[in-house]
């Protein structure tokens, strides 16, 4: 059932309730997060220039080996979409959790920096980050980041070269058959087993390993609450899923916590 109405719903009010006496609370993130900033979710069609592509098919390392300025190319159409986008009230929903929780860390698989520019302070970016680059071989230690703006190269011929190697430069993401980097991943794995409440919201729980922590989140016993307009791989560990645009659910949510805690600030008094 839909959770999109003027008055929050009875699950929205009991989600918010647990959210409001969380200690530990995660929020993990995907695409869905980003949709009504206008970044397409990873796994919609891609439209105009790229709809023949498949970004499953883009965000490898061997697409990159066999076609490095098709994906540089992809990235740079990317990061113009990004630079038109600003956070959207799912955001900035986020970002306000941490003035009414003790503790609130988000691990997200989007790398287009949204949470950090709605003002969240602990982010985990588990899939790298679309705005930086690094050498394809990374030939100074793992991850080997280059400047891009100190090189001069001719965007006609492909990606700017490393000036340390000669390779070629890429985005610094997590392509499919990569690792993720390993601080990151560990305390994600950490953050999920201790959480006491874990918001997923705007992934298709899909690609792993990330995929795997709401289920680890909820084998150590947090609450699981989801945000999606559409079922997913979670919803079946979820206590409740909140089905509808997380720009007009989370500040629901919200506002369903701020009057709790006024509710019992009342009943303090
Ligand atoms: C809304 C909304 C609104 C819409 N509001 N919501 C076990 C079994 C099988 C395979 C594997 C396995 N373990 C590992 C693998 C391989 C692979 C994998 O998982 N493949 C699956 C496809 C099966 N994983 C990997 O390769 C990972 N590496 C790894 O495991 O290393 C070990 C290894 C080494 C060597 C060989 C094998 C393993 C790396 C994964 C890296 C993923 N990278 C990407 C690209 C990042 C850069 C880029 O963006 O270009 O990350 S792929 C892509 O998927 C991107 C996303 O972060 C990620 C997750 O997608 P997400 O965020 O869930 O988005 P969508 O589009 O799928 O869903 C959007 C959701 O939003 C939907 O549910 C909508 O309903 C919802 N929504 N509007 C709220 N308004």
């Amino acid at each position: 059932m839909s959770e999109v109405s003027g008055t929050p719903s009875q699950s929205i009010r009991e989600a918010a309730l647990a959210i409001r006496r969380s200690h530990r609370l995660v929020v993990l993130t995907g695409a869905g997060i980003s949709k009504e900033s206008g970044i397409p979710t990873f796994r919609d069609a891609l439209d105009g220039l790229w709809a023949r592509y498949d970004p499953q098919q883009l965000a490898t390392p061997s697409a990159f080996r066999r076609n490095p300025k098709l994906v540089w190319d992809w990235y740079h159409y990317r990061r113009g979409l990004l630079a038109q986008s600003q956070p959207n009230p799912g955001h900035y929903a986020i970002a306000e959790l941490e003035n009414l929780l003790p503790q609130v860390v988000v691990i997200t698989q989007n790398i287009d920096g949204l949470h950090h520019k709605a003002g969240s302070h602990d982010v985990i970016p588990v899939h790298g980050d679309i705005q930086l680059n690094k050498c394809f071989a990374d030939c100074q230690g793992d991850p080997t980041f280059i400047d891009i703006t100190r090189l001069e190269w001719d965007p006609e011929s492909g990606p700017p070269r490393c000036p340390h190697c000669g390779a070629y430069v890429r985005p610094a993401v997590v392509w499919f058959e990569e690792m993720l980097p390993h601080a990151a991943l560990e305390r994600a794995y950490e953050l999920s087993a201790t959480a006491d409440v874990m918001l997923v919201v705007g992934t298709s729980g899909t690609v792993q390993p990330v995929a795997s922590l709401p289920f680890l989140a909820y084998q150590s016993h947090a609450i699981v609450i989801e945000v999606n307009p559409e079922p997913t791989p979670i919803t079946m560990v979820a206590r409740w899923s909140l089905s509808g645009p997380s720009g007009v659910i989370l500040p629901q949510v919200i506002a369903a916590i701020k009057a709790g805690l006024s509710d019992s600030g009342a009943a303090d008094a």
